[in-house]
C-alpha cells in the first residue's frame, strides 16, 4: 500500500463510486483489532426529529432528502478509536466532501463539525477533501447510536473527528479546539502518524464511557 493511500489521499475520493479498502489498509501503529463498535456519547444524546432536520454546510441548509439524493460514494473503511480500538470493512455510502463542494464550497483553512447535542470537533481542509459524509453503513440508514441521520467520517483520521448527528459544517480560516481537542487530543489525528495527542510529548487518554443503552426520543 503506498503512502499516498495510508494518508488517506487515495484515488477513492473524486471518482465519486470508488471502493473503500476494508482490511487490505492493514491495521495502524498501536491499534488492535476489535469486532463490534463502542458506542459512544460524551454528552448526552439528542433528539432527532428527521422532518425538520436540516444539515447546515456554511450557508447552504439541506434536508435528509436531499442528502441520499447526493450518495456518490460507496464502500469498506476502517474504523478507528484514539484508544486503541479498530473496526475493519465496515460498508459505509455517504457524500464525498469534494463532491458536497459542488454545493457548499469549502473555503478557508479548517472544517468544524457540531453536532446536535453540542459535541464537536475540527480537521484541515485538506483532510476534509478526503472524507465522506456517511449516511448509510450496511445497506441501511445510520441507526439513532450510530450518529443518524449523519455524521462525517475520515478512513485516515481517529473516529473522535466523526461526529454523531452531525448538524453544522463551518469553513474556518483560524483553528478552534473540538470537544476532545480541547482536552488535549491532535488538531489533525492522522492514524498512520499516530497524531493522538497534541505535541510530540504524550498525554493520556481520558475517561470516556460508553453511551447509555436508553437513549432520550429515541431517535427518529
Ligand atoms: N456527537 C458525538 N460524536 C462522536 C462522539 C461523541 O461523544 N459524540 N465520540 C467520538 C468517538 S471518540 C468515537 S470513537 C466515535 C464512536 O463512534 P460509535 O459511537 O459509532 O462507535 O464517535 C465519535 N463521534
Ligand atoms: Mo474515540
Amino acid at each position: 500500500m503506498d503512502e499516498d493511500v495510508r494518508t488517506g489521499s487515495g484515488s477513492w475520493v473524486g471518482s465519486g463510486t470508488a471502493s473503500g479498502t476494508g482490511t487490505e489498509m492493514g491495521l495502524p501503529p498501536g491499534q488492535r483489532w476489535v469486532r463490534r463498535f463502542i458506542r459512544y456519547s460524551a454528552l448526552p444524546p439528542p433528539e432527532v426529529d428527521i422532518e425538520r432536520y436540516r444539515l447546515r454546510v456554511a450557508d447552504v441548509e439541506l434536508s435528509y432528502g436531499e442528502l441520499l439524493g447526493m450518495i456518490d460514494f460507496r464502500g469498506r473503511m476502517d474504523f478507528h478509536c484514539v484508544t486503541g480500538w479498530s473496526v475493519a470493512g465496515v460498508e459505509m455510502e455517504g457524500i464525498t466532501f469534494r463532491g458536497l463542494g459542488r454545493i457548499a464550497e469549502p473555503r478557508g483553512r479548517y472544517a468544524l463539525f457540531t453536532s446536535l447535542e453540542g459535541y464537536t470537533s475540527i480537521v484541515p481542509i485538506e483532510d476534509y477533501l478526503k472524507g465522506i459524509l456517511l449516511l448509510r453503513i450496511d445497506g441501511r440508514p445510520l441507526s439513532y447510536e450510530e450518529g443518524f441521520p449523519a455524521r462525517p467520517f475520515f478512513e485516515h483520521l481517529y473516529a473522535w473527528k466523526s461526529a454523531k448527528w452531525l448538524r453544522s459544517i463551518d469553513f474556518l480560516n483560524d483553528y478552534v479546539d473540538g470537544y476532545w481537542e480541547a482536552r488535549g487530543y491532535h488538531e489533525r489525528g492522522n492514524v498512520w502518524l499516530e497524531e493522538r495527542f497534541k505535541g510530540s510529548g504524550g498525554g493520556r487518554h481520558l475517561a470516556r464511557s460508553p453511551m447509555r443503552p436508553e437513549v432520550p426520543g429515541g431517535g427518529r
